[in-house]
């Protein structure tokens, strides 16, 4: 076997095989390669639509492996069940270093589990798109029972179950979800996500929104003696027919810290309802009038979300979730480092609430024309001089220089900027 890779950081060892549908690879479906490698090795797709009855209810025997896209760009390399069966249905035993990776699984519709269906089994789920699934009865896309998986930075989205959860439906299990969005999602409880039974959630830098329940919980359920803990997520517009627009939690144990909850609906309970158990909220902007939810450090206040359509949950420049959430690594030590856009955290003077960190971009255009000109050292003087009061983005432009603090100097090195002598750290 010869095969070409010339481009990508992670090459194929001799013992992966890989995919191409059309032929001209080792295999012409998922299901031989994935019958071919052994523990540790990789089944590569090249990018194509795989369909059919050998691209789907793919397993990977208990082997602890890999399939992945090459490109790893999701938009290109995508299973679709085609209205009937789901993609993936592990039950092995597998850990954390199989993976999936880089893929789009779309049209799977199944009971338990539209998208895929993990018993025993906890994979990495990693850079995957998965929409437009439909559960029969639990779980849009991702069903999971015993089994404890890792959802890193994909996109759930449109899926649907008939009774629980649209997105995601976890019984006896501990998922960690990060850098992941949740969207529009349906189902009769926990609209994004529907956990019972599992005691130690992790629930880190996610967008979790636009999801609907005909009855309990909007964007998230919890139930039945499940804990959580849930640190910078952005949990808006959900709404619930009955309680728990945002989240709806019943005898269940949940620690919320640095998050927004803003503009979800409901019956009773529009961001948060909680019955039989303790939601613990800190440092967190909830839609709660008149003076945010009780707890430490919390807000109440127009999170001031950039907006536009289709609507972007990235802070402005002026939203009031800039610096205010926590650093207390040690009381909360599931703070993230970055954040849903892989932008560093802390950044500026503290953690922002919600899913994003506002970057501070240290590049001289403080009018934001696109242009670096005598107007921007003007105006990096009278933000020296406290003349005006600026945001924080124009304070993140004017420092020319990195340093943390806007002062003369910095308009001297943006003059220079504009003379061609000197540059911002962040040039344009
Ligand atoms: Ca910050
Ligand atoms: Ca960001
Ligand atoms: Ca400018
Ligand atoms: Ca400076």
């Amino acid at each position: 076997m010869v095969v070409f890779f010339c481009c990508f950081a992670t090459l194929p060892v001799s013992a992966d095989v890989t995919v191409d549908p059309t032929g001209g690879a080792d295999h012409t479906t998922i299901h031989s390669g994935l019958a071919a490698v052994s523990e540790g090795e990789t089944v590569w797709l090249v990018d194509a639509i795989y369909s059919g009855e050998w691209n789907k209810e793919l397993s990977f025997g208990g082997k602890d492996i890999t399939v992945r896209s090459i490109s790893d760009n999701p938009d290109l390399c995508i299973i679709d069940c085609e209205g009937y069966g789901r993609a993936f249905n592990l039950s092995g035993g597998e850990s954390s270093a199989a993976a999936i990776r880089g893929i789009t699984v779309t049209n799977g519709d199944w009971l338990d589990g539209g998208g895929f269906r993990l018993t025993n089994s906890s994979p990495t789920i990693m850079n995957c798109k998965i929409s437009g699934n439909i559960g029969g009865n639990d779980a849009g896309l991702v069903y999971c029972l015993n089994s404890s998986p890792t959802i890193i930075q994909c996109l759930i989205s449109d899926n649907s179950a008939l009774s629980n959860g649209g997105g995601i439906f976890c019984d006896n299990g501990n998922p960690v979800i990060l850098q992941t969005i949740v969207q529009n999602n349906q189902a009769e409880y926990g609209g994004g996500l529907y956990i019972e039974s599992s005691l130690s959630c992790i629930v880190t830098n996610c967008t979790i929104v636009e999801n609907t329940a005909g009855s309990m919980g909007g964007g998230i359920q919890y139930n039945v003696s499940s804990g959580a803990i849930f640190t910078n997520c952005t949990i808006s517009l959900n709404s619930a027919t009955g309680s728990g627009g945002g989240l709806d939690c019943y005898d269940s144990y949940l620690q919320i810290t640095n998050s927004i909850f803003w503009g979800n609906t409901a019956g009773v309970g529009k961001e948060i309802y909680s019955t039989g158990g303790v939601v613990t909220v800190e440092y967190s902007d909830v839609d709660y009038p008149p003076s945010g939810y009780p707890g430490t450090g919390n807000i109440y206040s127009d999170p001031l979300f950039a907006g536009g359509s289709p609507f972007d949950y990235h802070l402005t420049g002026d939203s009031p979730c800039i610096d205010h959430g926590t650093d207390n690594s040690i009381l909360y030590p599931h703070l993230p480092a970055d954040d849903i856009d892989g932008d560093a955290r802390p950044e500026g003077d503290g953690y922002d609430m919600g899913s994003d960190e506002v970057a501070c971009i240290h590049h001289g255009d403080v009018n934001f024309d696109g242009d670096i000109t005598a107007g921007d050292a003007q105006m990096t003087f009278n933000i020296a001089l406290v003349l005006i009061t600026p945001t924080f983005e124009e304070v993140c432009a004017a420092d020319c220089n990195a340093d943390g603090s806007v002062t003369a100097g910095d308009a001297q090195q943006i003059f220079g900027v504009v003379m061609g002598m000197d540059s911002c750290v962040d040039p344009l």
